[in-house]
């Protein structure tokens, strides 16, 4: 009797000497040997770690929670704490993440690295709260390339006429028109049966991606055009940063830093192996595409992209050395 009198009153004085914890679910498109899944991970790590277990993660890989556009709109309601998302859907919700969305806006993975980490990335993520959302960082999906069941692509005229599946990016549709592609916007969980089915012909994704997706299942066809750079963000709300001590903030926001170093590792390392990987796996791959051909192509549609977002604004991206 007297044992339980004693646990009741330390309980009651929260004396529990076992700290309370909170778990947080993360959700991303890929699974969880994929680069967000890779990133993802370093941040969870890092956060139990660093709040001395008080915070811990639940990951959602695979889309299991749904498309990105969902689970940005989950983070936004509190029903997902965080997501580890590319830009694709994003710019929906923070119209000043769609500048960087610009195909062929960025040199290289250096060029793209300097913007995200500089200035002008880290601006952006400022514009997050006053859309109910945190950005901790930026991580990275990588640049995308076409896939395809018809040909090879080696110039925009070989790309046209084909239906290729897009995200729901209104900066990269209006640039795959300019290709003559037919743009079908699609959430990424609907992609592997729409190529299987043929409901489209193709797709465009960075090799990490098409490597995770298994997307060498149903397209025979890679052709590396590199033709846009797809940043990815780390993003939660004020509602779980506000719960946070400062200390707590300093440990997630670092964790956020973790996690864009882990994935842009697994970014390189599937940049460096994987067209290896997807020859080896059955898909016939156009190593050397007319790069100046589709730039020449996009030249009507920069001029809307220069009145969309300021000449200016991309010039000070593209001069970032
Ligand atoms: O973020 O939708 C897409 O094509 C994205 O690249 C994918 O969800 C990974």
């Amino acid at each position: 009797m007297k044992h339980s009198l004693i646990a009741l009153s330390l309980l009651a004085a929260g004396i529990t000497g076992v700290q309370a914890q909170t778990v947080l679910k993360i959700g991303y498109a890929t699974t969880q040997a994929s680069h967000y899944g890779v990133g993802s991970t370093a941040f969870c790590d890092e956060i139990e770690k660093g709040t001395q277990g008080r915070y811990k993660c639940q990951q959602f890989p695979s889309s299991a929670l749904g498309g990105e556009r969902e689970m940005i709109e989950a983070v936004q309601l509190g029903t997902l704490d965080l997501v580890n998302t590319s830009t694709g859907p994003v710019g929906n919700f923070v119209p000043e993440v769609k500048i960087v969305d610009i195909p062929f806006l960025f040199r290289d993975y250096d060029h793209a690295r300097k913007v995200m980490d500089g200035p002008i990335g880290q601006d952006i993520l400022t514009k997050f709260p006053a859309k109910g959302l945190v950005a901790l960082s930026w991580t990275e999906n990588g640049f995308r390339h076409m896939t395809n069941s018809k040909h090879a692509i080696v110039k925009p005229e070989d790309a046209s006429g084909l239906k290729m599946r897009t995200m729901e990016n209104k900066v990269h549709m209006d640039g795959y028109r300019a290709f003559g592609i037919q743009p079908t916007p699609m959430a990424f969980p609907e992609v592997f049966g729409a190529l299987q089915q043929g409901t489209v012909d193709g797709q465009e994704n960075p090799i990490p991606v098409i490597l995770a997706s298994k997307f060498s299942q149903v397209q025979k066809h890679l052709s590396l055009t590199g033709h846009v750079y797809s940043p990815a963000l780390l993003i939660t709300s004020p509602r779980l940063m506000n719960k946070l001590s400062d200390a707590d903030k300093k440990v997630f926001y670092a964790a956020a830093k973790s996690a864009t170093v882990a994935q842009r590792k697994k970014v390189n390392e599937d940049e460096n192996n994987g067209i290896a990987q997807l020859e080896k796996d059955g898909m016939t791959v156009v190593r050397k595409v007319d790069g100046q051909a589709f730039r020449n192509a996009l030249r009507d549609v920069y001029v809307s992209y220069s009145k969309e977002f300021g000449a200016d604004n991309i010039r000070k991206i593209q001069d970032v050395k």
